[in-house]
């Protein structure tokens, strides 16, 4: 009788802890860790004023997706490796110089699960510092076009622009500069600016029959 007691008590528990709220992710929020080039990289708090969260709908089905951006970070050593023994040491020294400390900006598309739970769909990884995020129609009654604005190093930026296509988001531009990258989404059609006329810049327009940005030729 008491192993059944137990049995019954035990099921129960099991019962409502896997029930528990707890147990579904009911936000997209950046994960602890995320493997990048085969390291893991951990989430990185200080960055969270600056992190983005919008609600959009991105790929035309009937609900929002949920876009987010982080920066986790590379640390060469873990905190169990530091406590390892006086032996090691030098080679950890050594190593660490080999290997800074490496920040990573991430952006992640999430969809809602049918059970109010959010299933990750797409992680895009941007430069060393988290970027911005424009987002715009590029041809009515298709997904919008998702243009991240990565600045890396000291004055380079890397434009890739995203779209929902056939099942998956693809890439429609990419383009890094060491000259400002603007994207003009009220112009018709809709232009990227690299560097200005002075600096010999390059503008791309967006072609609707190629859907594609293609290069203007100066005139
Ligand atoms: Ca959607
Ligand atoms: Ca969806």
């Amino acid at each position: 009788m008491r192993i059944f007691i137990s049995a019954v008590l035990i099921f129960f528990l099991f019962g409502v802890l896997s029930a528990s709220p707890e147990n579904i992710p009911n936000k997209a929020i950046p994960p602890n860790q995320i493997e990048y080039d085969n390291v893991l990289l951990e989430y990185n708090k200080a960055w969270k004023d600056k992190e983005i969260y919008l609600e959009i709908n991105l790929d035309n089905d009937n609900e929002k997706e949920i876009l987010i951006s982080f920066v986790s970070t590379y640390y060469p050593y873990t905190s169990n490796e530091l406590k390892s023994d006086g032996e090691a040491e030098s080679v950890k020294k050594q190593n660490e110089q080999l290997q800074p400390i490496e920040n990573h900006a991430f952006y992640q598309i999430y969809d809602k699960g049918s059970q109010g739970d959010y299933k990750l769909v797409k992680t895009f990884s941007g430069m060393d510092q988290l970027g911005r995020i424009e987002i715009f129609s590029l041809a009515q009654g298709k997904p919008p076009a998702i243009a991240i604005l990565n600045p890396c190093g000291a004055n380079s930026t890397d434009l890739s622009i995203y779209q929902y296509q056939e099942g998956g988001y693809r890439m429609l531009f990419n383009e890094t500069s060491s000259s400002e990258i603007r994207v003009e989404t009220q112009e018709n059609p809709i232009a990227i600016y690299i560097g200005t006329p002075e600096s010999s810049g390059s503008v791309f327009v967006w072609n609707a029959t190629k859907e594609s940005f293609e290069q203007k030729t100066p005139a």
